[in-house]
């Protein structure tokens, strides 16, 4: 008598132990399809894009640039225009990973110079249905998730050309982990300055990628 009620009790135990793990694994497939549920899906809109100085035909001209800008005020930013035209900035923007969205400035200086300065301006919108953040900024393989103190007071230097000196210098308009909800945009900008190695006359390719995340993961990796 006591066996069978230790044996049913035992039964009961597990049946009861079963039916706790069946609603835990219920409850976290709840959970999981919550955070699936929604498109993270963003894009930088064309429409949108600035240069000072951007390369370009003008209707019944000849080729047209524009006067360049000098980084007169290094280390701080800011630039006076000249007298010359010599330089000119050209960007295109790149889907990176075929969803139809562009995602990537493709930035040429052509023909450009030491202390050369340009300023890119466009608008990042989120076009899913659910909030993202700017995440991370790959610049030629270099990966920035957030700036410190010192890179947004004096930038960020890239050496494009790989000589092992820095030619190109680039602040920016800090928006990494700005909340955009769907439809909603926000304004990015980035000044690019040529520094003192760099090469006269010569033209720089930059690629700078970004990467949008669900706002509730953001983090900063250590
Ligand atoms: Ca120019
Ligand atoms: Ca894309
Ligand atoms: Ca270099």
């Amino acid at each position: 008598m006591r066996f069978s009620v230790l044996i049913l009790s035992s039964i009961m135990m597990l049946t009861l132990l079963g039916a706790v793990a069946v609603a835990m694994w219920t409850s976290t497939l709840d959970i999981n399809t919550y955070v699936s549920t929604g498109e993270l899906d963003w894009e930088i809109m064309s429409g949108t894009l600035i240069l000072l100085d951007a390369c370009g035909l003008q209707p019944g001209e000849e080729f047209y640039r524009g006067n360049d800008w000098n980084a007169s005020f290094l280390p701080q930013p800011g630039a006076i225009q000249l007298d010359k035209d010599v330089g000119c900035t050209e960007v295109s923007l790149i889907d990176s990973d075929g969803d139809g969205d562009k995602d990537t400035l493709n930035i040429t200086l052509h023909n450009v110079y030491p202390w050369y300065y340009t300023h890119i301006a466009f608008k990042v919108h989120n076009n899913g249905d659910i909030p993202i953040k700017i995440w991370k900024i790959i610049i030629d393989n270099r990966v920035f998730y957030e700036l410190n103190e010192q890179e947004l007071q004096q930038g960020v230097e890239i050496d494009v050309d790989e000589d092992g000196k820095y030619d190109i210098l680039i602040w920016w308009g800090n928006n990494f982990g700005v909340q955009l909800h769907p439809c909603e945009s926000a304004d990015i900008s980035l000044d690019v300055t040529v520094l003192q190695d760099a090469a006269e006359n010569a033209d720089y390719h930059i690629q700078i990628t970004f990467e949008a995340i669900a706002w509730n993961e953001y983090s900063t990796p250590s």
